[in-house]
């Protein structure tokens, strides 16, 4: 990777992954782009405005800034996918076509993200494997399962060096994340700190796999960086590194904020979708063939959270 192109650089990812890039392969080499200006990400390097929906456009941004590499990052997430699932399909599929129509035509690497949201009620639910049944019931599944394919298609058909992983729930303290049915995990950091209390809208009992930004990170320079004769797979990696449930996040919190409460008050949409999704993923391909290895744990990352979430807000920054 040498110039690199992110796409949705404003969201809960993007942000961080702009920044991240830049440390590695320098401000200049990597364009941020997104729908609307963002001064966290256009103020230390290369920004452009960018509908994905508009393909000449990003062909031209390609070509302009001499892209080796796309991380498409654009998504609308699983609950406002239910809320919305033809306009999901639209948004979700439109910049993946594009990326992938634009990427054969300059010869780029792609990086697009799938999902644990791509497995469904039939998909076995514990140490889910790699290969296995994938019979999503989300707009939102249905379009990472989609996108897979494609991808793969991509590469076999254009030899195009498509590569993605599939994110559990991502856990962060830069950008919110908006729309997703695990949200839930940053939004009680938030609110333990701002008010001590949390209303959870996920039930107690609901494991769900999920990962710390700065693994996240990792992974998507690890996987674009891999050796391709290693890799058997490409569209798509399960990746792992912790999975709970609501009541022990929070005994997480508790143990550092003794003072801390959770109550619940369950939003069906997001607990139809948590209950199709698996416990937890088997990432043994991802570890044998790129050396995929998590750092955080849910404590580390607790106190990290806190202590990040905890001098925003004695700044007043949130
Ligand atoms: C969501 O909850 O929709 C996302 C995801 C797991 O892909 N965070």
């Amino acid at each position: 990777m040498k110039k690199i192109l992110v796409v949705g650089a404003g969201g809960q990812i993007g942000s961080e992954l702009t920044s991240h890039l830049r440390k590695m392969y320098g401000d200049s080499n990597v364009v941020a782009a997104d729908i609307r200006r963002n001064t966290n990400i256009s103020s230390d390097g290369p920004f452009v405005e960018l509908d994905i929906l508009e393909a000449q456009r990003l062909a031209y941004i390609v070509h302009k800034y001499d892209i080796d590499t796309i991380f498409n990052l654009v998504a609308l997430l699983s609950a406002t996918g239910e809320k919305n699932p033809s306009l999901a399909w639209k948004i979700n599929m439109g910049a993946l076509m594009n990326t992938l129509e634009v990427a054969t035509l300059y010869q780029c690497a792609v990086f697009t993200p799938s999902s644990i949201g791509a497995f469904g009620p039939t998909t076995p639910k514990d140490k889910t494997p790699q290969d296995t049944i994938m019979r999503p019931t989300t707009m939102y599944g249905v379009c990472k399962v989609t996108g897979e394919l494609l991808a793969d298609y991509y590469h076999q058909r254009y030899n195009i060096d498509t590569r993605s992983v599939r994110f559990p729930g991502i856990i962060s303290n830069v950008t919110l994340p908006g729309g997703g049915t695990t949200d839930y995990a940053v939004e009680i950091y938030y609110e333990a700190v701002k008010s001590g209390k949390f209303v959870c809208p996920i039930p107690s009992g609901m494991y769900m796999d999920m990962m710390y930004m700065p693994d996240a990170l990792d992974a998507c320079v690890q996987l674009m960086e891999a050796d391709p004769s290693k890799l058997v797979h490409r569209n798509s990696f399960n990746i792992a590194s912790m999975s709970f449930e609501p009541e022990m996040i929070a005994a997480a919190i508790k143990k550092r904020m003794p003072g801390f409460e959770m109550t619940y008050e369950v939003d069906p949409v997001k607990e139809a979708i948590a209950e199709s999704w698996p416990n937890s993923l088997d990432d043994t391909c991802a570890r044998e063939e790129w050396g995929w290895c998590p750092k955080w744990n849910l404590e580390t990352m607790t106190d990290d959270m806190l202590k990040v979430i905890g001098r925003k807000h004695k700044e007043g920054l949130i």
